[in-house]
């Protein structure tokens, strides 16, 4: 799949990019199976809200087949191998389910920040790739972004509860002072997102009865690895295997194998 120069031009100008319908409605019914299952277990690799619902599974690539499957899709190597321009290993996986009623929201943050000082990537040379597995919608936990905040470069911030970096709130006020200044990634479920890792984004709570599950996959230039890990191997990846694309068929045979 390659992005045109208009949806590359876009994606220069606002830091993130939306592609609609890009997975099938039959692969989507086997993601969210999958990431219900996974989400069942007990592992340190499950990370929940206060209620116990499930936040995030990170590294579940490691271990679902149906994720490892997924990682290489070609859907989602090819748009992150034509924007960094090398080829790419996966620097982190995870499964964000916020679910309906309990979804807890994520403050505005950058992402590269983590990246660099808690795990020592040298560049901004990694970004997110992500996949709705429901409809999102401007009201159930939606990502919204400061369009071109990307330009900024990466803003140093101290860390918060749980270590996260969320951004200091002063910086979130100079940069956000009117409606306009925030868009909202929305999209039918199949729908990819992929954005910069020095884009601001967050998310608000879900508060409705639709849930809101997004795959995400990071990564990140070969040459970009992590250099000072910090966290655990499940949340910041310390092999560097270059992924291969896999024909989009390799996953949408694999799914259809498992629903017959
Ligand atoms: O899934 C979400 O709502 C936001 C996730 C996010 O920004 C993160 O995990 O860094």
């Amino acid at each position: 799949m390659e992005l045109t120069q208009s949806q590359i031009d876009q994606y220069n100008d606002a830091g993130y990019l939306v592609l609609p319908d890009v997975f099938s409605a039959e692969e989507v019914e086997v993601l969210r199976h999958e990431a219900a299952e996974i989400t069942r277990e007990h592992r340190p690799e499950i990370w929940r809200e206060k209620s116990g619902a499930p936040r995030t599974a990170f590294g579940c690539h490691k271990y679902s087949e149906v994720f490892r499957t997924l990682s290489s899709d070609e859907r989602l190597v090819a748009p992150v191998e034509q924007l960094i321009g090398e080829t790419l290993y996966i620097h982190q996986f995870k499964v964000n389910p916020k679910v309906a009623f309990d979804g807890d929201n994520f403050p505005w943050h950058q992402d590269f920040v983590t990246w660099h000082e808690d795990d020592g990537m040298p560049e901004a040379r990694a970004m997110n790739i992500a996949i709705f597995l429901d409809d999102v919608f401007t009201t159930n936990g939606a990502l919204m972004f400061v369009p071109g905040s990307h330009k900024r470069g990466m803003i140093p911030t101290t860390p918060k509860e749980n270590n996260r970096r969320w951004m200091d709130l002063a910086d979130v006020e100079a940069m956000i002072t009117t409606g306009s200044d925030i868009e909202v990634a929305t999209g039918r479920a199949g729908s990819v997102l992929m954005f910069h890792g020095n884009s601001v984004h967050g998310s608000a709570g879900n508060m409705t009865p639709l849930p809101r599950r997004i795959v995400y996959v990071t990564y990140s230039a070969v040459s970009n690895a992590i250099q000072r890990p910090t966290r655990p191997e499940f949340i910041a990846h310390q092999t560097f295997e270059p992924v291969h694309a896999t024909p989009p068929a390799a996953f949408a045979e694999y799914a259809e194998s498992l629903r017959t």
